[in-house]
């Protein structure tokens, strides 16, 4: 019944010169184990990955689950989560290239003060739309809609860190997660996200 309503679709779009545009999600044509083997993550053009941290500030005022909200309706896929105080060791090595700003020691405090939420995001160009999402440092300057214009107005208590580019992105997920840590998992509505 499902392959002849998906023929009969076929038919009409093949008529109306729409074959070009015409897909329909693998899920449903082969079911979710087909779809998963045809579509895994690991086949997937776009397994960009970012990290992205609740900062104490953010977890104090129970931000948390507004902003992994804001990750999921945008779309990406969550692949690692998890709460914990930050060592120094770890905050130095993050915050490496900040060691000769005036305002470092207190942003190592800060950062020290209390739990974080850390996770991992993936998607297509993740990296450059969380930036988006999350605004600008300042968040006096940030716009309204991003993480940091809605929920903040100090650039010391900015509520969340996204790494900046591709590279930053690598270093920082091998600092903060193991591997063993980050799930390799299929979302279902992946050819409803992003063209494969
Ligand atoms: P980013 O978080 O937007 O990538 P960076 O320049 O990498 O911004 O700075 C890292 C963090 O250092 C900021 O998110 C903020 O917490 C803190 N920071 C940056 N500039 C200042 C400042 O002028 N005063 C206090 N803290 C700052
Ligand atoms: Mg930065």
């Amino acid at each position: 019944m499902l392959q002849r309503c998906v023929f009969k679709t076929m038919v009409q779009r093949f008529h109306s010169g729409r074959r070009d545009t015409w897909r329909f999600p693998a899920a449903l044509l082969y079911g979710h184990g087909a779809a998963t083997h045809r579509h895994s993550s690991t086949d997937l053009p776009d397994k960009e990955q970012t990290l992205i941290v609740v900062k104490p500030d953010g977890v104090q005022r129970r931000l948390v689950g507004q902003i992994v909200q804001r990750f999921e309706q945008r779309g990406f896929k969550l692949v690692g989560l998890k709460m914990l105080r930050v060592s120094e060791d770890v905050l130095s090595q993050h915050y490496c290239q900040l060691t000769s700003k005036p305002f470092y020691p207190s942003l190592l405090y800060y950062m020290m003060s209390a739990p974080v939420v850390v996770m991992v995001w993936e998607g297509h160009k993740v990296i450059q739309t969380s930036r988006v999402m999350v605004g600008h440092t300042n968040p006096a300057e940030a716009q309204a809609g991003t993480v940091r214009g809605d929920f903040s107005f100090h650039v010391s208590r900015n509520v969340v860190h996204a790494s900046d580019s591709l590279e930053g992105a690598q270093r920082e997920i091998q600092l903060w997660f193991q591997g063993k840590e980050l799930l390799n998992w299929d979302c279902w509505d992946q050819t409803m996200t992003c063209e494969e």
